[in-house]
């Protein structure tokens, strides 16, 4: 059976947004297809499917505090499941093969706006270097397939995403979902709404929606040996995006800093210039709007949703 097109870890958040734009001949697995982190299994689903294109999603991965609590496990199971992920393709003769890493992938003491060749000038930020130094393995092994047996394999290097279907942990979650499901716990028990850190950190976040747009045409277009950065570039504050959440949930409580929860990366810029001179008139979903659906999709999901 010959798929067109193979989408691993499709149980996540950008899973259910490729999921949502419906591409033709796609399958769309999850690890109840395969253990992605045994090649034996990997290799068995691409040999039934022999897909065309693969965007590999599956990951492992965490918020701030599941990176520092899991630092071996995200290195060893991200390790694997990409190596034997990018092996398979290679012997089923997949055509093109897109993966992602992430902007806290790259060097923590970095030169700003991170641009895509400063990824292994440097050591990534102490609270996950499992998980970078693992993903940053995607881009080396993607060179080197590129290098010997021309594998047409890229890679994408999106801000933070969020969006439906995230992973609501209040530990492990990232701080979109995380702030989302605090923040209706505190609405419900009449409570103050922790946020982790000083609230000073800046981000660019990038709606998940967005990136399974890019995805596909990045499958299409795309085919340079370095990454290529998915972002708007637009940066915002912890304080000022717990402030629109709570907006948008209607939290009249009073919002609370932790100080005793690390802040991770004071920021990191990132420079879009790649991106904007592939796909100039992209539009990025609006933080705001993005956020409104998100909020939308937990309140109507609750409490069947990732990390409840
Ligand atoms: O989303 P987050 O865990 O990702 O944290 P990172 C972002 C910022 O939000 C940090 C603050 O400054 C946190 O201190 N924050 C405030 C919270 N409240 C919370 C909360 O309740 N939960 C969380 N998690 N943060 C990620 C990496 O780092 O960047 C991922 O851990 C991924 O692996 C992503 O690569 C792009 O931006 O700090």
């Amino acid at each position: 059976m010959n798929t067109d097109l193979l989408v691993t870890g499709s149980a996540g958040l950008v899973g259910h947004a490729l999921r949502q734009l419906d591409p033709p001949d796609t399958a769309f697995i999850t690890r109840e297809h395969a253990d992605l982190t045994d090649f034996g299994s990997t290799n068995t689903v691409f040999s039934l499917l022999r897909p065309r294109r693969v965007v590999h999603l599956a990951a492992v991965v965490g918020g701030l505090g599941g990176n520092m609590i899991h630092s071996g496990e995200y290195f060893r199971n991200n390790i694997l499941l990409n190596l034997n992920v990018l092996e398979a393709a290679r012997l089923a003769g997949v055509e093109k093969l897109i993966s992602f890493m992430s902007t806290c992938v790259f060097p923590d003491r970095c030169q700003y706006p991170l641009n895509e060749a400063f990824l292994h000038h440097g050591p990534p930020h102490p609270s996950n270097f499992g998980y970078a130094y693992a993903k940053r393995m995607l881009e080396v092994q993607s060179a080197a397939y590129r290098n010997e047996w021309n594998s047409d394999y890229i890679v994408a290097i999106p801000t933070n995403i969020y969006g439906p279907n995230d992973n609501f942990s209040l530990t492990d979650g990232h701080v979109i979902p995380s702030l989302i499901h605090r923040c209706h716990q505190a609405m419900r028990r009449g409570e103050d709404l922790v946020i982790w850190g000083s609230g000073k950190p800046l981000r660019e976040f990038v709606y998940s929606g967005d990136i399974a747009r890019l995805a596909l045409w990045l499958l299409d277009n795309y085919n340079e040996d370095q990454p290529i950065i998915l972002s708007s570039g637009i940066e915002v504050s912890i304080m000022e995006l717990a402030e629109t959440i709570t907006g948008i949930m209607g939290f009249k409580g009073r919002l609370v800093f932790d100080a005793t929860k690390p802040d991770g990366q004071l920021r990191k810029p990132s420079d879009v210039s790649k991106l904007q001179r592939y796909l100039p008139d992209f539009e990025f979903t609006p933080l705001r709007k993005g956020l409104e659906q998100t909020v939308e999709w937990f309140l109507s999901s609750y409490p069947q949703v990732r990390g409840a």
